[in-house]
Order: C-alpha cells, then sequence, then structure tokens
C-alpha cells in the first residue's frame, strides 16, 4: 500500500495551511516541480494577490515562481479551508507559532488548523507540519487529536511527520531546495511517505523520529541565540578592558574549534527570539538557566546602546534631552525589509523617553517605530548630534565620514551598533566614537 502511496505521489494535490512566507515559498516550490498546490489563508488580501500572480512578500526569486505556477494552473489561493481540505491528498500545515507576553507558545493557531484537518482527514492522507513546535507537540497534542478527530489510526489509516521549515528571509528559496530537510515521522510508514514528497523538492532529506525534530528545530536558533549572547558579554568586558571585540572574536575563532558568533546591538526577528521560549515550553525558568540568561543578555543589548549614547553625548558636553538622534536601520539584520522584534524598537523607545529627537532612515523598511522618518540618508543625519547604527545595511558600511562629519552638528557622536565603522578613522576625524565592544586605549 505505502509503495503504491509512493508511485501515485506527482498526482497527489497539495494543500498549504497559511500562506506566510514559509507557506507561499513551500506552495511556490512544489508548484514548479509540478504538483497542483492550493494555498489557504485566512486573510483575503494575500489570497487575492497570489491568485493575481503577485507575491505578498518580498522574497528574492518568489514574485517569478507564483507568477508562472499561478499562470500555468498549478498553484491558486484560497480562503474556503474546510471545502478545500476534502480534496487533498497531503496537506501541509505552516501557521504560525508565536510565545505569547508570559513567553509561552501560542498553539491556537495551529489548534485551528488541526480541527479543521482532523474533520477533513481521509485514508492515506499525509499530513506534515512545518511551523516551529515545542518538543513533545506532535506526540502529545497533534496525533491524539487528529486520530481522535478523524477515528482514524496514524501511520496505518493515515500519515503524520514534522517536517520544520529551515528557511532564512532574504534566501528563503534556495535553502529550502539546499538546506538539509529533517522529517520526523510518527511511525516508520509517515517517516517514509514524507521523506519521499520532500525529497521532490530538497537536495538532502533526513529521517528521523517527530520528537527529535522538534529539539533539533529550536535547538539551532536557541545554539544561535545562547552563541551570539556569548559574544555580547564579551563584548562588555572588551569596553572594560579598553580592547576591541572584532579583534578578540576574530582571534579567538582561529582555533579550528571556536566558532564564536559577533555581537550587536541585540537579537532581532521572528526566530532566535522565539525558538528557545519553545525550546523550554512548559519548563521554570531555573530550569534551564543558561537560555533564559541568554535571551535577557541579548534583550538588554539596546539599553547598552542607549548608555553609549548618553555617554557619547556626554562627552560632547550635551544633553540627551533635546539632542537629535538619527538611528540608521529598522530592518533586524542586513539588507532585508523585516523589522519584526528589530532591537531598533528598544532603543527607539527608550531614546524617546529621554526626551531626545529621534530620527529614523532605513533604505529597505517603512517601520519607524514611531519615530520620524527621513527619506535619504542626508537628511536623517543633518543636524544630528549622534549617530547610532543599529543595523549592518551595505549602505551603511560605505558611510562618507568626510561628508558625514560637515552634515552634523558641532561634536558628532557615533554609537556603532554593529561595528561597521574604522573607529581610527572615525576618531581622526573629529568624531566621538562609541561602540559595542569597543573603548579607546588610553595608553598603547
Ligand atoms: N545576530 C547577531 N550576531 C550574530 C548573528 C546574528 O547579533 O552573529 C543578530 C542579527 O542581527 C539579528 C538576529 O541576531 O538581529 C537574528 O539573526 P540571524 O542571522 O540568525 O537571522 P534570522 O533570525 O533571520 O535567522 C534565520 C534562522 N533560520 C531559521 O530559523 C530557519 C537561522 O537559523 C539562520 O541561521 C539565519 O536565518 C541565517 O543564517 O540567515
Amino acid at each position: 500500500m505505502l509503495e503504491k502511496n509512493i508511485e501515485n505521489m506527482k498526482s497527489w494535490r497539495l494543500i498549504v495551511l497559511g500562506s506566510g512566507y514559509v507557506g507561499l515559498t513551500t506552495a511556490a516550490l512544489f508548484a514548479t516541480v509540478g504538483y497542483n498546490v492550493t494555498a489557504v489563508d485566512m486573510n483575503k488580501e494575500i489570497v487575492k494577490n497570489v491568485n493575481g500572480g503577485i507575491s505578498p512578500i518580498n522574497e528574492p526569486g518568489l514574485q517569478e515562481l507564483i507568477s508562472h505556477t499561478v499562470q500555468s494552473g498549478k498553484l491558486k489561493a484560497t480562503v474556503n479551508s474546510d471545502l478545500t481540505l476534502n480534496q487533498g491528498d497531503t496537506i501541509l500545515i505552516s501557521v504560525q507559532t508565536p510565545v505569547g507576553k508570559n513567553k509561552k507558545a501560542n498553539l491556537s493557531f495551529l489548534m485551528k488548523a488541526l480541527e479543521s484537518v482532523g474533520k477533513n482527514l481521509k485514508k492515506r492522507m499525509l499530513i506534515a507540519i512545518c511551523s516551529t513546535l515545542p518538543p513533545g507537540t506532535m506526540k502529545k497534542e497533534v496525533k491524539p487529536l487528529l486520530e481522535s478527530l478523524s477515528g482514524l489510526k496514524v501511520d496505518t489509516d493515515f500519515y503524520l511527520a514534522y517536517v520544520p521549515e529551515r528557511i532564512a528571509p532574504g534566501k528563503a528559496l534556495q535553502e529550502f531546495i539546499e538546506s538539509p530537510r529533517l522529517v520526523g515521522g510518527i511511525g516508520p510508514n509517515s517517516t517514509k511517505i514524507a521523506a519521499e514528497l520532500f525529497g521532490n523538492v530538497c537536495k538532502t532529506v533526513i529521517e528521523t523520529d517527530a520528537t527529535t525534530a522538534e529539539i533539533a528545530k529550536t535547538a539551532e536558533n536557541t545554539f544561535r541565540d545562547v552563541n551570539i549572547a556569548f559574544a555580547n558579554q564579551l563584548a562588555l568586558i572588551c569596553e572594560q578592558h579598553g580592547a576591541d571585540i572584532t579583534k578578540v572574536i576574530k582571534l579567538a575563532n582561529t582555533h579550528p574549534r571556536v566558532n564564536i558568533h559577533t555581537s550587536g546591538p541585540g537579537v532581532g526577528g521572528p526566530c532566535l527570539t522565539k525558538d528557545p521560549y519553545l525550546l523550554t515550553h512548559q519548563s521554570k525558568p531555573e530550569d534551564y538557566d543558561l537560555i533564559y540568561t541568554a535571551r535577557k543578555i541579548n534583550d538588554n543589548m539596546p539599553t547598552h546602546i542607549v548608555n553609549l549614547t548618553i555617554q557619547a553625548l556626554k562627552k560632547a558636553g550635551k544633553d540627551v534631552k533635546n539632542s537629535k538622534i538619527t538611528i540608521l536601520g529598522t530592518a533586524y539584520k542586513a539588507n532585508i525589509d523585516d523589522s519584526r522584534f528589530s532591537p531598533s524598537e528598544s532603543i527607539i523607545q527608550k531614546i524617546k523617553e529621554l526626551d531626545a529627537t529621534s530620527i529614523v532612515y532605513d533604505p529597505y523598511c517603512t517601520n519607524t517605530f514611531g519615530a520620524k522618518k527621513a527619506t535619504s540618508l542626508h537628511e536623517s543625519i543633518e543636524g544630528a548630534d549622534c549617530l547610532i547604527i543599529a543595523t549592518d545595511h551595505t549602505e551603511f558600511k560605505n558611510l562618507n565620514l568626510t561628508i558625514m562629519k560637515q552634515l552634523m552638528n558641532d561634536k558628532p557622536a557615533i554609537v556603532d551598533g554593529r561595528r561597521i565603522l574604522n573607529p581610527h578613522e572615525a576618531e581622526d576625524l573629529g568624531f566621538i566614537y562609541y561602540g559595542v565592544g569597543y573603548r579607546k586605549k588610553e595608553i598603547d
């Protein structure tokens, strides 16, 4: 029976539940390799755009795939999920699993999706969940719910697997195809059939069980978060000793088994700020204090940036109150238009509380977190007392310091949260330069 299922796989109708940036990437790629795909979302605007051949998100290459597959009839979108689910052979679930204010996973979107899936579950269907999950969710929640709603048995009547996404904004298509894809089934048949399906798009598929895949997925970003927290603490140590974090990390990383990440103004984005909480869901902070402490260290970096700003302005003989502070970048990382959970939000908020004037420039993002928006770098810098570099966009790496010096107020200050400028060049030109993990040595 399983062999027969796999043989007919290419004729399967795929339903992708949740058409955010993961769901749409999934839908467009499966449609491109020849599957009939229906992307489902409750947001009518997304559905309208996709059916018009327009990508609702700005992801390199996705626009072309969507317009091509919609035109060829392989991809369509709908808001009508119950009717659609009935017609599917495989349902891929990629709804959001955010963490709430209490730092616990909010699985309500997933549960709602599973209820419709469970009611429409037919024999031999494959259900693959791609959303990030707290460990144990597949076994303890998804499996029992689907079995009880459908009256069918997993791994014999229908197939169920956890296939976490591993794609980063800005390179989603390439990473979907090239990053090894973990496939953790609830039972060996489920693993095998889901691995076959994903092998049609992903170059490498690694078979495992659902719980191991859940832990591995959340461990990846938690590892990065803890590593960055370590780099951020090292940065503070460097500041204390008048050393430079960029040199320290470069030297330490010449050790063949050391790979310290980069310090900065804090950690943003939808992945690293969330996955540590999913990994430790249902535990007390004291049970896994390394992970929680790392989150706290990274969350505290925007405050450190603001403290450096206060110090820099003080050195210039200026009060923060009524100073004009320019923030370069609201995107959470370089060269993307995504500002979700960006450290800039907290920096801007704190500057406001200090009664300073804040102005923001970002070549990609429209979000200003309530600060005034400048439409050009020139406009943002003119008359500024201090410049905070919050995002390492390529445009900011090529700043012309001589021109900036002419545009800014007397005794201009720079707080380099990304360490993209040359401190010596800035200091030689007369800037008061502060950077994360950098303190000018008094004696060489
Ligand atoms: N950051 C640092 N120091 C570093 C690396 C990142 O401060 O050394 C900051 C970034 O500026 C950003 C945040 O951390 O604010 C997150 O950065 P990220 O590069 O990890 O970017 P994300 O959040 O887009 O992470 C995604 C993740 N992908 C998935 O969850 C599927 C992550 O696992 C990838 O490693 C990353 O993209 C990537 O490589 O682009």
